[in-house]
């Protein structure tokens, strides 16, 4: 097992003490990091204490320390999951080769780009949430919100290691970059478009970590699959991260359904204007909401045929989620049918691999839905929450633009524009949940539109104060 040398000034199981010049160019690097946190990070909170986890090593058993800290001083750190011995290339043209310790030529810029992109989306996450705390339901919420900021800003740092340590000048410069587009920004906006979306209110945080972050877990297990072994051995590690957020995400969807039953059998009717009069979120809002960050999430699966994807697995860049469980690893003589807007295309599998990792991805999303209709069946209610269809509201692929229902059927224009209110939230959507969007931070308090947590973070009580305002 590797430990973490908390002496240093950067945390690292890479043996940093031992390359002066990749420490020296990382030392050089952390101080515009922490001025972008300062500048980007969660507003007005930089005196609070919180309750974080602080990953400490990479051991399965306990990798994470718990305490009382102030943001601005949480040990962000480089941690690479143990070495694999004689860890072999599991899929593509270099099957069964040994795995690369360094980047070879042909695929260096490629790899460097799939780096940038995925670096991209950490500190565009932090940006995105920074006025949140303003308006949190519970300190508990609150805690767990810039648990998640802080671990994308390691994840930045995960990637912005790699550049650093494999790429030269201009991994060194693509470092930069990473702090210089800004979310939402009209002149260096982030990369991926759900990245640039604004998110005013917890309900979409709770959509975000639900569906975004679970993208997260799937680019990061297929480079988990990588044979560039230092970035395998790195989002690895990330997954140990990430399930915290997609919890976070799906309990708090849990806790808005629960909350919306309480309020509905306490007024006697589901009707969703009397619901909002109770302050209390209707189911159909709701599934607005999922529609949006559903839709916009599985844009960033790229388009259902793509060369890129293709090229990506062949060379062993870049595998498919759990790869060890499919039979064939190298694909060269399979297809899958896919549908587009002109009808069925048969295609090489090889280049429908990002319609497979969205396939598995949206088995993944069912899981959330499945216990949520529960909930809503057994508070005898006939209402269900659903999946939009993977062709609606696309910008990506063969069903960009296309006008298509939440069903996946293509309608007139026309009729999806007029349409589009019912199914995305509309202005009024969003200023309803807006209103509700009111900062409660005594400690074991809820705000009124959503239940308490079953329990509270690492075996403390939901009263806890996990964020010290003073
Ligand atoms: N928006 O062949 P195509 C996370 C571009 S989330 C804008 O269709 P490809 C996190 C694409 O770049 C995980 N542009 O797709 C979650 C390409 O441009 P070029 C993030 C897009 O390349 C929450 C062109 O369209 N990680 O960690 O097979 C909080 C054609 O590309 C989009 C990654 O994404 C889009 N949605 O796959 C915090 C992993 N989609 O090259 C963190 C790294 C595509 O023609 N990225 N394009 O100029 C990748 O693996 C791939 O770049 C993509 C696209 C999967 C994104
Ligand atoms: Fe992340
Ligand atoms: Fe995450």
């Amino acid at each position: 097992m590797s430990s973490i040398d908390y002496a240093e000034k950067i945390p690292n199981n890479v043996n940093l003490q031992n390359d002066r010049t990749l420490q020296r160019a990382l030392e050089h690097w952390q101080p515009r990091f922490l001025q972008w946190w300062h500048e980007m990070g969660p507003t007005d909170f930089e005196s609070a204490n919180v309750y974080l986890r602080t990953a400490v090593s990479v051991d399965a058993q306990g990798w994470a320390h718990y305490g009382a800290l102030k943001m601005p001083d949480y040990r962000w750190g480089i941690f690479l999951a143990d070495p694999v011995t004689d860890r072999k290339i599991g899929f593509g043209d270099q099957m069964g080769q040994p795995v690369w310790q360094q980047v070879p030529g042909e695929y260096r810029s490629t790899l460097r780009r799939l780096i940038v992109t995925q670096g991209d989306t950490e500190p565009a996450s932090v940006e995105q949430q920074r006025m949140l705390g303003h308006t949190c339901p519970s300190i508990y919420d609150l805690r767990n919100l810039f648990q998640i900021n802080v671990e994308e800003g390691r994840h930045l740092w995960a990637m912005v290691y790699l550049l650093h340590a494999y790429f030269g000048r201009d991994g060194r410069e693509e470092a930069e970059e990473l702090l210089a587009r800004h979310s939402g920004d009209q002149n260096k906006p982030r990369i991926l478009t759900t990245f640039n979306e604004p998110m005013l209110d917890w309900l979409s945080l709770f959509c975000f970590t639900y569906f975004t972050d679970r993208d997260g877990k799937y680019q990061l297990k297929s480079f988990a699959e990588s044979a560039f072994d230092p970035l395998s051995r790195t989002c690895r590690f990330m997954l140990t991260e990430e399930a915290h957020h997609m919890f976070v995400g799906e309990t708090g969807i849990s806790r808005v359904v629960k909350r919306t039953l309480e309020v509905t059998k306490e007024i006697g009717t589901d009707d969703p204007a009397r619901v909002r009069a109770h302050g209390a979120i209707d189911l159909p809002t709701l599934q607005k909401y999922l529609n949006f960050w559903c839709s916009s999430s599985l844009d960033l699966f790229g388009s259902e045929i793509s060369s890129n994807s293709a090229a990506n697995f062949a060379s062993g860049m870049k595998g498919r989620p759990d790869e060890s469980t499919y039979d064939d690893h190298v694909l060269r003589d399979k297809t899958m049918k896919l549908a587009t807007p002109e009808g069925e295309q048969e295609v090489p599998m090889l280049n429908a691999l990002n319609e497979v990792m969205r396939e598995s991805y949206l088995k993944d999303c069912e899981i959330g839905l499945k216990r949520w209709n529960r909930m809503i069946e057994r508070a005898g209610h006939e209402f269900r929450l659903t999946l939009p269809s993977s062709r609606f509201r696309r910008s990506i692929g063969p069903w960009a633009g296309v006008p298509v229902d939440t069903h996946g059927k293509m309608i007139d224009r026309a009729e999806y524009e007029r349409r589009l209110e019912d199914w995305i939230p509309s202005e009024r959507d969003r200023a309803f949940v807006a209103s509700l969007m009111k900062k409660v931070i005594e400690p074991g308090k809820m705000a009124g539109w959503i239940a308490p947590p079953e329990r509270g973070i690492n075996n403390l009580a939901i009263e806890h104060e996990y964020v010290d305002l003073h």
